[in-house]
């Protein structure tokens, strides 16, 4: 897989390469990435990228022709041009796990970042297969965008995750959110781990997990389970749950 980021702030993006699993499945190509800054293309001699918005108003706008030379320069160096452009703005669809999982099953993407006010409107309606948020709130830039989306999409590939369970198990991968984490030390901060996590009986640790998993996404995400439809064990192990919370 191979993603393109088409940024004011390359380095910042080429930054992920130094941290963490992502960071060494990036180092490995898994995916391979690649930044484009506009300015590397803009026409003119101070590599001006924006400018003052029609109508009035404040701040300033990218422009398109910049931005669009650089897709061309995208698409030459991919050698195709069907990869998704993806612009990363708060008039996107919200990013989430399915997305994730989408994109990490396709060839690879494109992701613009905007900065300012936002792109013109006719790259956008000319050159924008989709837009993406990461939630209704208002950031200087796209970038912080695309690295979530990277980080999301990378971790789902083969032989970035140490265990490609934990993929697996992740929270939203099963539609729920996650079931609580112990580790050692047995008692810590006046608390001690649940009896069963030292049972060894994996199946009643399973089931354990199964529970506080539906419990949590009850309490914490309740929308979430609108979209489900549970298993009779499942509804089981929740009424379970909320009995014993004496609800
Ligand atoms: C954003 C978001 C976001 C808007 C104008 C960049 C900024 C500036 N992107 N999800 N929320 N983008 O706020 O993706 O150009």
């Amino acid at each position: 897989m191979r993603i393109d980021v088409v940024s004011l702030f390359p380095e910042w993006i080429a930054g992920l390469r130094e941290y963490g699993v992502v960071g060494r499945g990036l180092r490995e190509s898994r995916p391979a990435l690649n930044t484009w800054n506009p300015r590397d293309r803009a026409d003119n001699a101070s590599g001006r990228v924006d400018d003052r918005p029609y109508g009035g108003g404040p701040g300033m706008v990218m422009d398109a022709p910049t931005l669009a030379r650089t897709l061309d320069a995208v698409a030459a160096a991919r050698g195709d041009d069907r990869a998704p452009v993806i612009l990363l703005s708060p008039q996107g669809h919200r990013f989430d796990q399915a997305w994730a999982e989408r994109l990490a099953a396709g060839p690879g993407f494109v992701l613009c970042c905007g900065r300012y006010e936002g792109v013109d409107q006719r790259f956008i309606d000319a050159r924008v297969d989709v837009q993406l948020s990461i939630g209704d709130v208002v950031l200087s830039g796209g970038e912080l965008p695309a690295m979530m989306i990277i980080d999301a999409v990378a971790r789902l590939l083969d032989g970035v995750l140490g265990d490609a369970r934990s993929a697996v198990q992740d929270s939203f991968s099963t539609g729920l959110l996650d079931h609580p984490h112990y580790t050692r030390p047995d008692a810590a901060l006046g608390r001690a781990v649940p009896e069963v996590l030292l049972s060894g009986d994996h199946a009643r640790i399973a089931r354990w997990r199964e529970k506080q998993a539906l419990g949590a996404t009850w309490l914490h995400r309740p929308d979430l389970l609108d979209r489900l439809t549970l298993s009779a064990e499942q509804e089981r192990l929740l009424a379970e749950f909320i009995s014993e919370r004496g609800e």
